[in-house]
């Protein structure tokens, strides 16, 4: 029985050691030295190439090295009919709350205002509202949405989230379906987005969606790069519609060089770093699910294919 691993970092021997603690008759090879295709039973990866999945005659669950899957179904062949797992994990919640945190609490402060101040020796003060009287939305409120919710609420936000079915987080006022979408909107100073990608979140920050937000309103994206439509914000932005943005997901990572929102004076980067799952965790999780999978039962974190996350 033999694991096909695929991403971008490289720690083999690593990964291999970590497997076998959980599974010691497990074999890891790491793509592209497949061997033979028919001992590949599972997957543990992220952005597999297109059509490996496809040409493993054998394989029996897919698991993802990440919370998101759209990875998989990017892939025009993935094998449609494979459960497929995806992290939810304590510690990557809370890595992504801290990123949330920190980009509310720079757009709730006014600090991209500062820096810009800062380089144009200007002094000049803004003061911010009390946090209670400041309107936090979060597109989703899944693991990830939740988690960022509970933790603007320890620090007093007015936090409203918005996501497919309603949900009871407490503190937190709860809008589903796109009939309360724009009411969602209405109400948001600061918006972040932790929707999974599928087809119906694709280009959700969209004009359209800016407009119906509050003048001055501030928006941070650690979801997905399709979600956003790039020359939309910069029109927003340069309209003075949207006072700033965050931004840690692109339609192309790495960032290509001559992108425009590098330089953008209301833009803030990072290098899609909000919360990246830690190794040992996901090795347990993939191992257990191997378990799991091999006694013919549910795995942990499956994913629904029909919804797409
Ligand atoms: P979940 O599946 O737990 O949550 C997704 C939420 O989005 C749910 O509340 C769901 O609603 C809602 N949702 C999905 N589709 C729609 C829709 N069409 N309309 C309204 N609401 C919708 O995902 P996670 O919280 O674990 O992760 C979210 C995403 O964050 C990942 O898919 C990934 O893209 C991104 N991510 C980014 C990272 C980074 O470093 N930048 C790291 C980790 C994740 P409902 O519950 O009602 O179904
Ligand atoms: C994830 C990610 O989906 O890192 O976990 O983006």
């Amino acid at each position: 029985m033999a694991l096909l691993f695929h991403s971008k970092i490289k720690r083999d021997d690593w990964w291999r050691a970590e497997l076998k603690k959980h599974v010691p008759d497990l074999e890891v090879r790491f793509y592209p030295d497949i061997g033979n295709p028919d001992d590949i039973e599972f997957a543990l990866c992220f952005a597999m190439p297109h059509g490996v999945l496809a040409s493993l005659p054998n394989l029996k669950a897919v698991f993802s090295l990440g919370a998101g899957v759209d990875h998989f179904f990017e892939d025009p062949e993935f094998p449609r009919h494979l459960p497929i797992a995806r992290v939810i994990d304590e510690e990557l919640t809370d890595r992504m709350s801290e990123y949330v945190l920190q980009h509310v609490l720079n757009h709730h402060r006014y600090q991209h205002r500062y820096d810009q101040q800062q380089r144009e020796h200007i002094w000049k003060e803004k003061h911010a509202p009390a946090a209670r009287n400041r309107k936090v939305g979060i597109l989703g409120l899944g693991a990830l949405g939740t988690g960022a919710a509970l933790t603007l609420k320890m620090m007093n936000f007015d936090v409203a989230g918005w996501s497919r079915s309603k949900k009871e987080v407490k503190g937190v006022e709860s809008f589903a379906g796109p009939d309360e979408l724009d009411a969602f909107l209405a109400r948001t100073e600061i918006l972040i987005c932790l929707l999974p990608l599928t087809e119906e979140t694709t280009g959700v920050l969209s004009r359209d969606l800016f407009a119906k937000l509050p003048e001055g309103a501030a928006i941070i994206n650690p979801g997905r790069g399709p979600q956003l439509v790039e020359q939309d914000l910069v029109d927003a932005l340069d309209s003075g519609h949207l006072s700033a943005a965050t931004l840690d997901v692109f339609h192309t990572e790495p960032l290509p060089k001559e992108n425009p929102l590098w330089a953008h004076p209301k833009v803030r980067i990072t290098p899609h770093v909000a919360s990246i799952a830690a190794p040992d965790r996901v090795a347990a999780l993939a191992a257990e699910n191997i378990l799991r999978a091999r006694s013919g039962e549910i795995l942990l974190n499956q994913v629904d294919p029909d919804k797409g996350y």
